[in-house]
């Protein structure tokens, strides 16, 4: 914990250090909560090796100052020297105050949280129609491109060890099988879907909710905020709140659609967004959850190939249970896609 005190010194914080715990779910940075004799903060140690260019964090970040203005999102200190992050002996740092009495929802728990939890990032969507997307670097260029990470997904298998291979056969089959999704997404772009500001990681616990009454409060993980389409925003958002299990769940057969959950969601997205974009937009969106929850499922597939290089696990085979899941779940959402376009025209 010493880097962490020592990159702390670096920020204008109050106080003398008392305490430093790890902190949080991130799968990519180290995040540390530190606790001094004044006040608490998050500092978090940046992934550098999957953001190579931190710089475009910042740069980004920047644009973003409407929203810091209407309080979507919480702008993070500066260092005593004026930067918005720090670099020691090759890690980037960077701090931001702790917000106290709040939670980011790992998985959906009521209509309430998933009403809210929608809310908040069409309030951020909203605000970024006004931002103009060229002005954005891609922080990870391609991000979510699906045919990029299919062929990643391609070169993954040439690779893999006959073990991992093995057990991810029926997997890998289920990835073959699903092609037909990037062929959607290509034909929307064909057919003029726009290029739109988005935060590009709208899992759930990207929001954080008020403790008391499960109200949002600020959006937060902004590191992939850049050009993108609605419908990744709003399909990351399906693919997180629509089954009240986690990404690493034990039990597949846990894994159920929640229509009713569904409703709230799009009830909250719809009221926010509806007058401000493109009927081509509206169309998307559905099919949005089945884009990006397939696109999980083949980056954790990928991953788990390529030996557990990119996400942190927490136990043996954790990437290819991600991938089951889910894939599991790309299967439930196609399964019922008609009824929750229906829900999404009618509510
Ligand atoms: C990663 O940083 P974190 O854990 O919020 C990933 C997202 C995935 C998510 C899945 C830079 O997000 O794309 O949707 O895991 N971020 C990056 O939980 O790869
Ligand atoms: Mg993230």
């Amino acid at each position: 914990m010493d880097a962490v005190a020592e990159a702390a010194a670096c920020f204008p914080i109050q106080g003398t250090i008392r305490s430093i715990e790890a902190f949080g779910s991130g799968h990519i940075h180290d995040t540390y909560r530190l606790t001094t004799s004044e006040a608490s903060y998050l500092i978090q140690r940046l992934n550098t090796d999957i953001f190579s260019q931190p710089a475009s964090i910042f740069w980004n970040q920047k644009l973003l100052k409407p929203l810091i203005d209407q309080e979507l999102i919480v702008e993070g200190l500066h260092t005593i020297q004026g930067e918005p992050g720090l670099e020691i002996d090759g890690n980037l740092w960077r701090v931001q105050t702790f917000i106290d009495q709040v939670y980011g929802p790992l998985k959906a728990n009521s209509e309430k949280e998933v009403s809210e939890v929608a809310k908040g990032f069409a309030l951020f969507d909203i605000a970024c129609l006004a931002l103009n997307p060229n002005q954005f670097k891609e922080v990870i260029p391609d991000f979510h491109k699906l045919s990029w990470r299919l062929q990643q997904f391609e070169e993954a298998l040439a690779l893999a060890s006959e073990e991992r291979f093995e057990k991810a056969v029926g997997l890998i089959q289920k990835v073959h099988s699903h092609k037909w999704i990037d062929d959607q997404v290509n034909d929307l772009w064909e057919r003029g879907l726009p290029v739109r500001v988005c935060h590009n990681d709208t899992k759930a616990d990207n929001v954080l909710l008020k403790k008391d009454n499960e109200e949002f409060q600020f959006v937060i993980d902004l590191d992939t905020v850049g050009p993108g389409a609605l419908l990744y925003d709003f399909g990351d958002l399906m693919r997180t709140m629509l089954s009240a299990t986690g990404e690493s769940e034990p039990n597949a057969d846990d894994i159920n659609l929640n229509q009713t959950y569904f409703h709230s969601m799009a009830k909250a997205y719809k009221r926010v967004m509806w007058e401000s974009i493109t009927e081509l937009e509206k169309s998307s969106l559905v099919f949005g959850g089945i884009y990006m929850t397939f696109m999980m499922g083949v980056r954790f597939l990928t991953d788990y190939l390529n030996g557990d290089v990119y996400y942190k696990v927490s136990f043996e085979n954790e990437n290819l249970v991600r991938a089951r899941n889910q894939l599991t779940l790309l299967e439930e959402l196609n399964k019922k896609r008609v009824p929750l376009e229906k829900i999404l025209k009618e509510i």
